[in-house]
């Protein structure tokens, strides 16, 4: 029987880390936070707490016996806050006590006492006081000078949010204490050796000590990449000082204080066009809020710069971009990982030429899109025709033309209600930037009754990789999918786990497995001519679970193959290795080939507005899109439909708010609101690309994890468009996200408004 996650979610047997059976005498943690966003910390006093009945123990940095350390790119971040704490929410101290409920009630118990010290929450304020991470990066081609030969040249700002994962399942850690110095730890992480690493340098094991195991997540979307190995480690600790197993849970309310959100970014650009609408010159400064530590923000921003142009070919291009280091929660990666700012950028500057220039602003993105041997500022050649065959295609089946021609119909007819119409092209690079994280292994095993599991460095988050790993392998021994298990993510049984992260979970893993089964495939068919006595390996098949000689059956089924293999002695496991072949890039020049391919697509969307109250519909979202050879469509149209639909929310109505003194006041879901049902666009429509390269990804499918997100953000455009088929003059903002409060004050509180309608 295979494990297929849906359907194990549908009847509620799908086992998550809350769900384990733990050990007997185990302990609850709870998490006491920085309750100020900047301070020098003078006292902390928990005897209140430890007096409690049921706490166990208090814990702080004192009690770490190894490094007090957790940032895995550069180490700046304390996994307990020692001498001062730099944003609300920061880890203090660990409660341990008999129950989850005891552990939270003891956190009230505990007194700190703190000098104040500055708070910073704007990115350009850091900027200007010199608080920045790294270095400032520059990615340019061509020629600076050209914006001097620029017929039309328009600058502005762009302004996008945060966005909070909202994971259904919180994150949660559970260590247990294996042996003398052995340490086992269960959690909800995107990368188990992140957290290996993590637990051995916090308690000072070597990393054989420690085994990390990931069953699936209710969730990830970025959040739990590299901050899952927070509340791993301090679970560890608490295992390692109590020698009781140690179970960790945050409170949703916890949960969206203390950890970090997709990144906001403010940014300044300048576009040079010439008569012909071509894009010949663009510039941008983008500042990113990084919050309090590094994490992975040099890699996200790295990831904005690739994206700076997103779809299409400009020749002359100086885009900088800084991390500024902000008083908040340490900032994360977040599906489209710097992308999505990257892309409301060039799509702003574009709508922002077109409304000095009075054109429609698709004429000046189907003007310029990328061609096949065309570079992308960081000199990568573009490899296909993709992101041309999936615009135009996009109007053609959707009649663009009629739909425009119907909305300014009923925009004529209605006073209030306005339609708006836009189009979104993406294009999205699909590898770790990092390139070594671009490797991966798979460990296949055939067991004597031909069942078959099947481990990985692949972590299951409902994305369906595990799904689609299952049929990789059963297409390439050429059994049933039924037949095969995927197991945990265990890092004994798989070591050095790349992060499932970058949409690259399958074409890693899938090609790793592909590889595996290849192996036991051509042992299973030297092996026939032995075992049958006639013929050659090449003349044999496994097909549908049937042994084929010279394309006939022989009566000799996939059981009969195997268990004959194994009396015979051939091995029926395998580990192979893949590393994702032809990607390099020079951080000295900043140029280099990063990408194994670029996932492209086309969305137009139309929305009505209605611009008395403010508030608006979302029609339809209708895209092709080119995924390549899909291996399971139903799982890829899942991910479009989600991705566009979180996509739309961050652009729309997800409002991450914080105080000037950096405390979060969307704090609760009742303030914090997400897509539902009814927000959701009216119809979604996706179309996959039929002229596909099929030497890319995995069996020639291409990674879909976070390329539709961004088709989102053309809701903000369409939105514009609205609003300007209400108010032509409208000088429009380019802030997201766009809630509807903002729509309305858009409206009518907005300096450009000369006529007083309504
Ligand atoms: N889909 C679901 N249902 N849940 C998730 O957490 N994460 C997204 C995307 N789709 C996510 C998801 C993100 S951020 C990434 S990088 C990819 O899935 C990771 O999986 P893949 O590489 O296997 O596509
Ligand atoms: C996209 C990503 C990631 C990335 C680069 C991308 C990502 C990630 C890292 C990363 C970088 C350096 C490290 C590390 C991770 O880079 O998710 O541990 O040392 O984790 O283009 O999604
Ligand atoms: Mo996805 S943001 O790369 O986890």
């Amino acid at each position: 029987m295979n494990n297929k996650d849906t359907g194990l979610h549908v009847q509620g047997q799908s086992v998550f880390t809350g769900d384990l059976n733990l050990p007997e005498h185990s302990l609850f943690a709870a998490v006491f936070t920085a309750p100020y966003a900047h301070g020098k910390i003078t006292q902390i006093d928990y005897r209140d707490a430890e007096k409690m009945d049921g706490v166990v123990r208090v814990l702080t940095a004192r009690d770490i016996p190894g490094i007090n350390q957790i940032g895995n790119v550069v180490a700046d971040e304390p996994l307990l806050a020692e001498e001062e704490f730099t944003y609300i929410g920061q880890p203090i101290a660990l409660v341990l006590a008999e129950s989850h409920k005891i552990a939270q009630k003891a956190l009230a118990q505990i007194q700190i006492s703190y000098e104040k010290l500055p708070v910073i929450t704007d990115p350009r304020e850091a900027y200007q006081k010199g608080n920045i991470i790294g270095e400032e990066r520059v990615f340019s081609c061509g020629d600076i000078l050209a914006q001097n030969e620029c017929a039309f040249l328009f600058e502005g700002r762009v302004d996008s949010g945060a966005q909070e994962h909202l994971y259904l399942e919180t994150q949660v850690a559970i260590a247990i204490p294996v042996e003398k110095g052995k340490i086992k730890i269960v959690c909800s992480s995107q990368s188990p050796t992140a957290v290996q690493h993590a637990v051995a340098v916090v308690l000072g094991l070597s990393e054989n000590c420690v085994e990390s195991e990931v069953l699936r997540l209710g969730g990830g979307f970025g959040g739990k990449e590299s901050q899952a190995s927070t509340w791993a480690a301090l679970a560890a600790l608490g295992a390692f000082r109590t020698n009781r197993a140690v179970k960790l849970t945050l409170p949703r309310k916890t949960d969206l204080i203390v950890t970090g959100k997709r990144h906001p970014y403010s940014s300044d650009f300048r576009i040079g066009l010439d008569k012909n609408l071509k894009i010949i010159y663009f510039e941008v400064m983008y500042y990113q809020n990084a919050g309090a530590y590094t994490d992975l923000s040099g890699s996200v921003l790295e990831r904005t710069l690739f994206h700076a142009t997103n779809s299409y070919f400009i020749p002359n291009v100086k885009v900088k971009a800084v991390s500024c280091r902000t008083n908040l929660a340490p900032n994360t990666a977040f599906r489209g990982f710097g992308g999505p700012q990257a892309m409301f950028v060039i799509e702003s500057a574009i709508y922002e030429a077109a409304r000095q220039l009075q054109a429609p602003a698709y004429r000046i993105q189907q003007a310029n899109i990328i061609a096949a041997g065309q570079r992308f500022p960081y000199g990568m050649k573009m490899q296909e025709n993709n992101a041309k065959a999936c615009f135009d295609e996009t109007l053609r089946k959707y009649d663009f033309e009629k739909k425009l021609q119907e909305a300014k119909g009923f925009n004529a007819q209605n006073k209030f209600l306005k339609k708006g119409i836009s189009v979104m092209p993406v294009c999205f690079g699909i590898s770790f930037t990092t390139t070594f994280l671009n490797q991966a292994s798979s460990l296949v095993h055939i067991y004597t009754d031909g069942s078959i599991g099947i481990s990985t460095g692949a972590v299951e988050m409902g994305q369906g990789v595990n799904e689609k790993i299952r049929k990789i392998a059963a297409l390439t021994l050429g059994v049933s999918v039924d037949r095969i298990r995927t197991e945990t993510t265990n890092t004994t049984r798989i070591a050095n786990i790349s992060p499932t992260a970058a949409s690259t979970g399958t074409d890693l893993n899938g090609n790793a497995t592909l590889l595996a089964c290849q192996e036991i495939k051509n042992r299973l068919l030297c092996f026939l001519p032995t075992f049958t006595g006639q013929g050659s390996e090449s003349d044999y098949a496994i097909v549908e679970e049937q042994v084929l000689y010279q394309k006939q059956a022989i009566g000799l089924d996939w059981n009969q193959l195997v268990i004959n293999a194994y009396l015979s002695r051939i091995s029926l496991s395998s580990h192979a290795f893949y590393a994702t072949p032809g990607i390099s890039f020079d951080l000295k020049s900043e140029k280099g080939s990063p990408f194994a391919y670029h996932v492209c697509g086309t969305a137009i969307i139309q929305v009505t507005a209605d611009c008395q109250k403010g508030t608006y519909v979302i029609d339809s979202v209708e895209v092709i899109h080119d995924t390549g050879a899909s291996i399971d469509p139903t799982i890829d149209m899942g991910q479009m439909e989600g991705g566009i639909v979180q996509g739309i929310g961050w652009i729309t109505m997800e409002e991450v708010l914080h105080s000037k003194d950096g405390r979060l006041i969307t704090n609760t879901l009742s303030t914090y609101k997400i897509p539902d049902i009814l927000f959701s666009p009216k119809k979604i429509s996706v179309h996959f690309l039929e002229a596909f390269d099929p030497s890319k990804g995995v069996l020639g499918a291409k990674a879909t994890g976070e390329p539709p997100l961004m088709y989102g953000i053309g809701v903000y455009f369409a939105l514009l468009n609205a609003a300007r088929a209400f108010r032509p003059e409208l000088i429009v903002p380019y802030s997201a996200p766009m809630t509807h409060e903002k729509f309305l004050m858009m409206l009518y509180d907005n300096p450009s408004c000369v006529s007083n309608v309504g």
